[in-house]
């Protein structure tokens, strides 16, 4: 390695049966975790956010340049405002404008186990919405000019450990993705180089929460994973 400032670093050792099981305990633990749609509007303490969001930023990134923002939307109106410009966008995406479906007949079909469509009442009732903005500007002073690497990595990594921490601190969360989604920035309030990835919605599920039975088809380990 060149010449660079470094500080130690320790983990401690597990013994190897502790070890299998805290990699069990929390696979147990995630593999509970559903994408929810249905939210209901009790409150959440801002604080599991504020963890959640702590740990997203200990995600590894490219230059440790951490190329994120998270905007976490908790006001009615401005709510409101992402539900409309949404649904507007998913009318087109779903053919609900009375025009052709932007999306092709393959993706639709491929969407028909989970009963989506247009409408998306959770943007409105879940207690937050956060909006999750990749970086490419800014480094780590965030100047909006040094160049950024890696940043749809990085933050999808991000995003993975911001979901994992709010259902370990009790929210349910989707992943909500209009496309496309520019409309965001505005709304947010954040500069032209940061681009909106997802909205994280997160809150309590309403006490009649369904999932689609489809998502828990989980490939099996021998599938997703190869031994060389
Ligand atoms: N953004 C749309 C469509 C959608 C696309 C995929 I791929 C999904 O896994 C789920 C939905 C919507 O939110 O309805």
């Amino acid at each position: 390695m060149k010449d660079h400032d470094t500080v130690p670093y320790h983990l401690p050792a597990l013994p190897a049966e502790e070890a299998i099981a805290r990699a069990q305990s929390l696979r147990d633990r995630l593999k509970e975790r559903r994408s929810c749609r249905y939210f209901s509007d009790q409150p959440v303490p801002r604080e599991v956010i504020e963890a959640a969001i702590e740990a997203a930023g200990t995600a590894p990134n490219g230059a440790n340049h951490q190329p994120w923002h998270f905007a976490v939307v908790t006001s009615p109106e401005k709510k409101r405002a992402i539900r409309l410009a949404a649904e507007e966008e998913e009318k087109r995406f779903y053919g609900e404008d009375g025009d052709k479906p932007k999306a092709s007949d393959e993706w639709l079909d491929a969407l028909s186990d989970l009963g989506t469509d247009a409408d998306k009442p959770f943007l409105e009732t879940a207690p937050y919405l956060i909006v999750v903005f990749a970086q490419r500007k800014g480094g780590i002073e965030e100047d909006g000019k040094t160049q950024n690497y890696y940043v749809n990595e990085s933050v999808g990594i991000a995003c993975g450990m911001l979901i994992a921490a709010l259902h370990e601190g009790g929210c349910s969360t989707l992943t909500h993705t209009p496309s496309p989604m520019g409309f965001l920035r505005e709304a947010c309030e954040r500069p032209e180089w940061e681009k909106p990835l997802m909205i994280v919605v997160a809150g309590r599920p309403s006490a009649d929460a369904t999932v689609p039975a489809h998502a828990l088809k989980k490939k099996p380990l021998s599938q997703i994973a190869s031994w060389l």
